[in-house]
């Protein structure tokens, strides 16, 4: 047994993960997922999936499930009554219900923009899981907890510890996706949620970015404005008008917003990047999602710097928040070939050939085009 206080850190090696996960950070805890890891998974198991810590919770650093037995989840604010405790035992008897989910890290694909500071992710902070939980709605109807008028957001906060820095890990959410989709997560891929991903109790609202998807949660505070705390009013956000690469900006509610909606994406899974396959039929894939608001119609291929355009064949999740996984079979010649991929929507939503058109200080939200280079032999 190690001690909460005393569990090493080490050099990121955590017991239960494949051991290819690449250490972006090993304090806070920071983990990618190799794309081969991806490639064909349509529910990525949780040995491959991505770890993003800000501040390492202490005893959190494992696989091991938390009891959900004695944890506390706080709810105050703008409702009635003004103070309520929901205990994890009280959820853990409740109806379950679950999300099949995209999670990505905001910061997923930065490296794409060119040199911009943070967690240098390339293309593995994405992960398709099964989260479950008792959505919130039925939370508050079980303890009659009623919305007083004015509430427009809900604070969601973790539980590491502060150490003077007045920095909570804390984001505010649309109350509207909160009350629609919310889960109070107690489980991911069918087990108890591991400590390293949020347990005993995460806050899951499909179709928000993973920096919204708030583990170790322990208090719920219903608003009428956002947070003003540092990780949600100054750092998860981009700005509101497309800002110069490399000017200083400062991050104002006013002047920016959250990085709250999953952007359309789609991403080259396979052949992985700079691998040598034969000519004839060359099978590639990959995966599309977006924020689950509307359907991804169709994913396009070009083998020709964009020129022509092939459909893939795109397999519909039952769960509008779910990664769409697509292939195509490619004529290549012999030579060096860049392949493309496009997502479009049900609404003709696509996403730009070039991705830096949507710069921003952060790096967050990449969207560009799915881009692979293969050699033909
Ligand atoms: N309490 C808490 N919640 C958190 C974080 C954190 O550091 N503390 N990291 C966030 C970020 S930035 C991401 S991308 C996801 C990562 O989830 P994972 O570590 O389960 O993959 O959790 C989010 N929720
Ligand atoms: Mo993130």
């Amino acid at each position: 047994m190690t001690d909460a206080s005393t569990q090493p850190v080490g050099d990121g090696w955590i017991a239960g993960k494949d051991p290819s996960l690449k250490v972006l950070s090993a304090e806070p805890l920071v983990l990618e997922t190799p794309i081969e890891l991806l490639a064909g998974q349509r529910v990525v198991p949780t040995d491959r999936l991505f770890v993003r810590n800000i501040r390492d919770l202490p005893g959190a650093r494992d696989l091991q499930p938390r009891p959900a037995a004695g944890w506390e989840v706080e709810l105050t604010g703008l409702i009635a009554p003004g103070r309520v405790i929901v205990r994890g035992e009280d959820l853990a008897g409740m109806a379950q219900v679950e999300h099949e989910m995209v999670l990505q890290c905001s910061g997923n694909g930065r490296t794409r923009f060119g040199a911009i500071p943070g967690t240098p992710w390339t293309q593995g902070g994405v992960a398709n899981v099964r989260f479950g939980g008792v959505p919130l709605s039925a939370v508050l109807e079980r303890h009659g907890v009623a919305l007083r008028p004015g509430a427009r957001y809900v604070t969601a906060v973790g539980q590491e510890p502060d150490r003077g820095q007045a920095r909570p890990i804390e984001h505010s959410l649309p109350i509207a996706d909160v009350l629609d989709r919310s889960l109070l997560a107690l489980e991911l891929n069918g087990e108890p949620l591991p400590a390293i991903h949020g347990g005993p109790v995460r806050l899951v609202t499909p179709g928000l970015f993973g920096t919204m998807q708030i583990k170790w949660l322990t208090r719920l505070r219903f608003e009428a404005e956002e947070s003003t705390s540092y990780y949600h009013a100054t750092e998860y956000r981009v700005p509101l008008q497309p800002a110069a690469p490399g000017e200083p900006f400062e991050f104002t509610l006013e002047n920016s917003r959250p990085t709250w909606r999953l952007k359309l994406l789609s991403a080259i899974l396979a052949p992985a990047p700079g691998t040598s396959v034969a000519a004839g039929h060359v099978s590639v894939s990959g995966v599309a999602y977006n924020d689950g608001s509307t359907r991804v119609d169709s994913v396009l291929i070009s083998a020709d710097h964009g020129a022509t355009w092939i459909p893939a064949m795109l397999e519909v999740p039952d769960s509008p928040f779910a990664w769409y996984p697509w292939t195509v079979a490619l004529d290549l010649a012999p030579g060096t070939h860049e392949i493309w991929s496009r997502a479009v929507d049900d609404r003709g939503q696509t996403q730009p050939l070039d991705g830096k058109v949507a710069w921003n200080p952060n790096g967050y939200e990449w969207a560009g085009v799915g881009r692979t280079t293969l050699t033909v032999r």
